[in-house]
């Protein structure tokens, strides 16, 4: 990737914290590939945000590898892009240390996925958790990214990585872009297939709950076979059909139909098709990355090439703005 030209620059991160679901797939990854032509872009499986929650140290060196994988198999081409693993490139700690101090302890408590998180793991309240979002805007600031290609519920991360940028730059003189959340039209909040309020999450306790990526034709098809949607039988989108909506949408984005033509499309037929329609539609849709991912997780040294690759040219770019930033807080410098 050529550092020196004039196009937009993108960054997104995604956590290792298991396969990716639908709804990362729809509400982020998806979207990444097509955008590699127009702008620079880097993308980064962020395990150290990962273990603010609990992991195991196996599991999530396993994790992080599958999701790199992952990552290429939906479509990210390590030549066109930079796609590293986060940890590789130390520059991301060092600049959230320094916005840290530019993050106010009562913004940072009025994160919902912090409130939800702790509420989820009570027993591990830990200071990484509620310091989370001031990494995340380190991984979007180091690169003075443009924009950030993201699912909705990261709405809030990024305004708050706005807002640091520009506390530091009041602070300290015009320096950090101000990053624009790339939030996708349809399909940016997935739900649960378990419950139609709830977005869809790798960490939920319930299989049926989420479709997983690598999930094969058949338990694609009976996750959705088994989706709760309502008492009545017109597939359409109205509000209170939550269930249905999410599967029209769903449907939509794999088969590019729009909502309209969906409700043609199923006009005098019952929920049953519908379901089957739009478990099939998917596994077809993901059949392709599930291949592409068999065979490259089959290639460790490839992937091993790719991303250290990817990690040099991330720390590259990093150190110039590390640098910049140290000199701006008034840091002596080293050399
Ligand atoms: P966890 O359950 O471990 O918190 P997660 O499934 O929420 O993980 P992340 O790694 O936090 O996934 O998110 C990666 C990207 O996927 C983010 O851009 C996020 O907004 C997007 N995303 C996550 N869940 C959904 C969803 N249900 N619908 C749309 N986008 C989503
Ligand atoms: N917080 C995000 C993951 C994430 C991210 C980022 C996304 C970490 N750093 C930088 C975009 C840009 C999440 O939980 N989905």
């Amino acid at each position: 990737m050529s550092e020196t030209t004039e196009k937009k620059l993108i960054f997104s991160g995604i956590q290792p914290t298991g396969t990716f679901t639908l709804g990362n797939y729809i509400g982020a990854v998806r979207n990444w590939g097509p955008l590699q032509d127009e702008y620079n872009c880097i993308y980064s499986i962020v395990d150290m945000h990962a273990i603010t929650v609990r992991q195991d140290p196996a599991k999530l060196r396993q994790n992080t590898l599958q999701a790199y994988a992952l990552l290429l198999a939906c479509g990210i081409d390590p030549k066109k892009s930079i796609a590293f693993i986060q940890s590789h490139n130390p520059n991301h700690a060092e600049l959230s240390w320094i916005l840290s101090c530019s993050t106010q302890f009562g913004e940072l408590s009025r994160m919902t996925q912090f409130k939800d998180k702790s509420a989820k793991h009570a027993d591990d309240i830990n200071a990484g958790l509620f310091t989370y979002p001031v990494l995340m805007a380190a991984d979007i600031l180091a690169y003075n990214a443009d924009l950030v290609p993201i699912g909705a519920d990261q709405k809030q991360h990024l305004e708050l990585a706005r807002n640091i940028a520009g506390r530091f730059n009041q602070k300290y003189g015009d320096f950090f872009t101000l990053p624009e959340p790339f939030i996708p039209k349809a399909g940016a909040r997935v739900m649960s297939l378990q419950d139609p309020q709830k977005k869809m999450s790798k960490s939920d306790e319930n299989p049926n709950a989420c479709i997983l990526i690598l999930d094969d034709k058949d338990t694609i098809v009976r996750k959705f076979k088994r989706a709760v949607t309502d008492s009545e039988s017109e597939v359409c989108y109205r509000e209170g059909k939550d269930g249905i909506n999410n599967l029209m949408t769903i449907y939509s984005v794999v088969t590019g139909k729009s909502l309209d033509e969906i409700t043609a499309e199923f006009a005098g037929k019952g929920y049953g098709d519908f379901k089957l329609a739009v478990g099939e539609a998917v596994a077809d849709h993901l059949e392709p990355v599930r291949t592409e991912y068999a065979r490259l997780i089959e290639d460790k040294a490839y992937l091993k090439e790719c991303y250290t690759s990817g990690a040099e040219a991330a720390f590259r770019i990093t150190r110039k703005t590390l640098s910049k930033v140290y000199r701006k807080v008034g840091f002596v410098d080293a050399r």
